[in-house]
């Protein structure tokens, strides 16, 4: 199947299909009787800029509403490198106005507040953007969109710096989004996103990375294309290990900066990285990891061992509805979500609970679903371990640890 690529209009040739999925962060009340919202997820590759992206797209306001219950400051690893971040940004000028895409609870934006310096956040989602404001950070709960970026621009000036974590590769409107970069970043001023790196899903099989709210998977080679094809630069590239592998892409104005030689050694490392070869590579990998983890959670089931879920990612939407994963193989998810717990994970129906009942009694398996924030989790859970449990993942490939 063909579709029309978001970025560039060329042919995009699908070469993955996950299936009917639901929405990955739908956490439903158990007495909700509605049916659920399902898409079929299948993800392909443009032939002209090498985007890879879904070929299906879901409403936005579907996933990104009040009750949106992901939070950013859920992870303390996260905690400190939103910090980072943010002590960079105050840093990059004197006075400088520092805004935030899908500023999402205020996690990175509360280290600018609490300097002082100008900022907003930006954040569709009432519920977290409301954390946010309650944390002493100036937000506008809007999708950020063409129309936003100027009114943004004609309220409070340029921007110095536009910054994005995990949000850029959610939006399918990329047009918009690049206009109102255009018509908001000061002449100087820098486009900071970084994002789940393609590189890292085809070498990890990460192919939970792939679910309805991640719509683009970057490269190098597609960011350039898609900024030069809106009048900007990609001049730097920054390899980070967070959420399982991503990079960060720093865009100017054409000539404002000179560009890195990280961006042409990346750009060579990704030489073959959008080919059908290593595409349907990768593809088949996933198939294989599909089967082992079914084989493995059957084989418990009937020895009759019980398994819990770790961590109710949205990636996780993606393994239980493409392998039938439901309570009769994995019986609760724990989490610290508190907009999570108490509801059903999505499609699967797989239940949510607290993490005290994670020790109530240890289960002998776990399934980390949070595979991305591993040591983290390893670390605050050590009683597990020592009661004798064992820890299963299915990145990069099927394991019992
Ligand atoms: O891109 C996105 C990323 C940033 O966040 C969004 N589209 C949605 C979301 O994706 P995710 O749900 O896959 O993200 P995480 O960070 O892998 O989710 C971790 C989950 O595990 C959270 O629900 C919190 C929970 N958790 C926990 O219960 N104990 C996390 C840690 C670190 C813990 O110790
Ligand atoms: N930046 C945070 C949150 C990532 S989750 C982090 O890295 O942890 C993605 C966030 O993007 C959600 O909070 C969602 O509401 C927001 N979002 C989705 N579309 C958006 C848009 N058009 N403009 C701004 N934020 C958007
Ligand atoms: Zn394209």
């Amino acid at each position: 199947m063909t579709t029309e690529c978001r970025i560039c209009a060329g042919p995009v040739e699908e070469f993955l299909d996950l299936g009917r999925q639901p929405l990955s962060d739908a956490f439903r009340r158990p007495d909700d009787t509605r049916p659920e919202f399902f898409y079929r997820l299948a993800v392909g590759v443009c032939g002209t800029c090498s985007m890879v992206q879904l070929v299906e797209e879901v409403p936005r306001e579907r996933m990104f509403h009040e009750d949106y219950p992901y939070v950013s400051r859920g992870s303390a690893v996260m905690r400190e490198h939103f910090r980072g971040v943010a002590e960079r940004f105050i840093a990059i000028a004197d006075d400088p106005f520092v805004v935030e895409l899908g500023c999402n609870d205020g996690t990175m934006l509360r280290t600018v507040a609490e300097a002082g310096v100008r900022h907003l956040g930006v954040e569709p989602s009432g519920g977290v953007a409301d954390l946010a404001a309650a944390d002493g950070v100036r937000v506008r709960k809007d999708f950020f969109e063409e129309a936003t970026a100027r009114d943004i621009r004609a309220a409070d000036g340029p921007a110095d710096v536009i910054y994005a974590a995990n949000t850029l590769c959610h939006i399918p409107y990329m047009g918009s989004i690049l206009r109102g970069v255009d018509a908001l970043l000061a002449p100087d001023g820098v486009f900071v996103f970084e994002d789940p790196y393609l590189g890292d899903i085809v070498e990890k099989t990460s192919f939970d990375q792939i679910y309805d709210e991640h719509f683009f998977l970057f490269s190098a080679r597609s960011v350039d294309e898609m900024a030069r094809r809106h009048g900007l630069e990609l001049v730097d590239v920054e390899r980070l290990a967070v959420h399982g592998g991503e990079v960060r892409y720093w865009l100017a104005r054409p000539g404002v900066r000179p560009r890195t030689a990280a961006v042409d050694a990346l750009l060579a490392e990704e030489a073959e990285l959008a080919s059908r070869v290593v595409l349907d590579g990768f593809a088949n990998r996933v198939q294989k990891i599909r089967a082992d983890l079914v084989a493995l959670l059957t084989d418990l089931r009937e020895r009759g061992e019980r398994v819990v879920g770790y961590g109710a990612t949205a990636k996780s939407a993606t393994v239980t509805n493409l392998c039938g994963i439901g309570p009769d193989l994995v019986e609760f998810i724990c989490d610290t979500t508190p907009a999570k717990q108490h509801r059903l994970a999505p499609g699967s129906g797989i239940p949510v609970r607290p993490p005290a009942d994670f020790a109530d009694p240890y289960p002998p398996y776990a399934l980390l679903f949070a595979w991305n924030h591993a040591e983290e989790i390893m670390a605050k859970e050590r009683a597990f371990r020592d009661a004798g449990g064992k820890w299963i993942t299915y990145v990069p490939e099927v394991r019992v640890l």
